[in-house]
């Protein structure tokens, strides 16, 4: 049997966020207004077509006085009483006074365990203890959960209340609730019936292992952004009369635009493999996910510093050590980077001698033709990588309940790749070495995506989301 959990309280108290973070559906309706949810829905959580546990979404209590006056009145022995809310259930279903109570009733009554979930952020009152009555008529396995939609806190007064109705009571944030929470929540949820421990320990494993999957799979996608953002070029013909340096502006700005792109498909995938497909990214320019990737501030805190990139061995001594001429010596691919910009200080770094390749390809009939690209700069897998782990970083964390935009807020002087552990550091350096080279293979790619998958599993590089 599949462990299946009715999701019941008060209307407007998190129940639809309950189930969209633990079912991991981001299409679930949830509102600021009371009465989002109208009828029960069962969703279904599955990891490869594997059903692992159900959770019954419903409306949340209208009248439980009234319920609990009719279940009064007709009372007889303490193991009638199940048999009492069905009835109640039988004759009222078509009564809309009661809609909502036998649509949350109908599905504990068919065999459901109780989620009750509360706001721990607004004062207990006795209103909700007629709800609980009516919750321990039913005699199944229960549990509550107190969820902080506000900035107050009544969970103790919300504790000794609810530990005399239910047999286990954890305070679960239904939007900001991490993946060890949820874990930890289905663990709790196995203790609630002898029946339900094997599937729930069951579907813990396969979360784990999905988990380890998607990341694994993320840092595959990423290899695959950077090799090919490693070695995409733009050709054209240089007709007579064409000017090189127009055709070079032009060429440039076709290869970024190509490059920002594949970035932009690598992060839907990712989303994807997190069942995250909807969700937005912030796009305000002072977001940091949102800077352009050919700007100074995304290099340099998304690249690495000059002497990160000595160190790692991404840069040799003499360009290192060069000058305004190294500098300057090819096409500048970040928008606005002046003179001042690149000569500015250890701050304003590319580390590149070329930013991209610049050349003119062999005598063709019609002309020659420019080549614009692949991008050489020893930064740039760098700034690539640190935007893509970012990135992952925030969707891996995101809650299905949370429905903004992921945003990035840092601080200015952090530094994404710069925290990487220094080995590491270096066999990525080679590694982008190795991928920029013309011989590179689906070996290296793969070697290349075990050390993302690497980095990605670093607890330095999980950037705190904007709020
Ligand atoms: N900040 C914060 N807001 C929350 C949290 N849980 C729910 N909310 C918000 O509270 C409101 C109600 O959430 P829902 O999940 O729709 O509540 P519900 O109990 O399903 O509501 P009904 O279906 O109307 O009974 C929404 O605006 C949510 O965004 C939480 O843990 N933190
Ligand atoms: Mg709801």
């Amino acid at each position: 049997m599949i462990p299946t959990f009715a999701v019941v309280g008060h209307p407007n108290k998190g129940k639809s966020s309950i189930v969209a973070t633990l079912a991991e559906d981001e299409r679930i309706l949830i509102g600021p207004t009371p009465g989002t949810t109208r009828s029960a829905h069962r969703h279904t959580f599955s990891i490869d077509d594997q059903p692992q546990y159900v959770l019954v979404d419903t409306p949340g209590f209208q009248r439980p006085r009234a319920v609990l006056d009719w279940l009064e009145e007709r009372a007889g022995s303490a193991s009638e009483r199940p048999q009492l809310v069905a009835r109640f259930v039988e004759e009222h279903a078509d009564d809309p006074r009661f809609h909502d109570e036998c649509e949350l009733l109908r599905p504990i009554i068919e065999g459901a365990g109780i989620l009750y979930v509360v706001d721990g952020s607004k004062p207990y009152g006795p209103e909700y203890e007629l709800e609980m009555q009516v919750l321990r008529w039913t005699g199944r396995p229960r549990m509550a959960l107190i969820n902080l939609i506000g900035n107050g806190d009544y969970v103790d007064a919300w504790r000794q209340a609810l530990d005399q109705y239910f047999s286990i009571v954890h305070v679960f944030n239904a939007v900001q609730a991490d993946f060890s929470r949820r874990l930890a929540l289905l663990r709790a949820f196995a203790e609630l019936d002898e029946a339900w421990r094997g599937p729930l320990e069951s579907a813990v494993e396969a979360l784990t292992a999905e988990r380890r999957r998607r990341l694994k799979r993320s840092a595959a996608e990423i290899a695959d952004c950077l090799l090919t953002c490693l070695t995409l070029t733009e050709r054209s013909a240089l007709g007579e009369g064409n000017a090189q340096q127009q055709m070079e502006e032009t060429l440039t700005r076709r290869l970024q635009d190509r490059i920002r792109r594949r970035e932009q498909e690598a992060r839907d995938r990712v989303q994807s493999l997190y069942r995250h497909q909807g969700l937005a990214r912030e796009e305000s320019a002072s977001d940091l996910l949102a800077t352009d990737i050919f700007t100074r501030e995304g290099w340099e805190l998304f690249g690495l510093s000059r002497t990160q990139l000595l160190v790692s061995g991404a840069l040799s001594g003499a360009v290192a050590g060069g000058g305004v001429d190294v500098l300057l010596g090819g096409a500048s691919l970040l928008l606005g980077a002046g003179i001042g910009a690149l000569v500015g200080g250890a701050g304003a770094w590319f580390g590149s001698d070329e930013l991209a390749k610049v050349k003119v390809l062999g005598q063709r009939l019609g002309g020659n033709v420019l080549q614009v690209g692949p991008v050489k700069a020893p930064n740039f897998p760098w700034v690539l990588l640190g935007r893509a782990v970012a990135h992952h970083g925030l969707v891996a964390e995101q809650n299905h309940a949370r429905r903004e935009a992921i945003s990035l807020a840092l601080s200015e002087t952090q530094n994404f790749m710069g925290t990487l552990p220094d080995r590491l550091r270096r066999e990525l350096a080679d590694s982008f070495r190795k991928l920029s080279t013309e011989d590179a293979d689906g070996g290296s790619q793969r070697a290349l995506a075990m050390l993302i998958a690497e980095a990605l599993a670093q607890e330095s590089v999980k950037a705190p989301a904007a709020d």
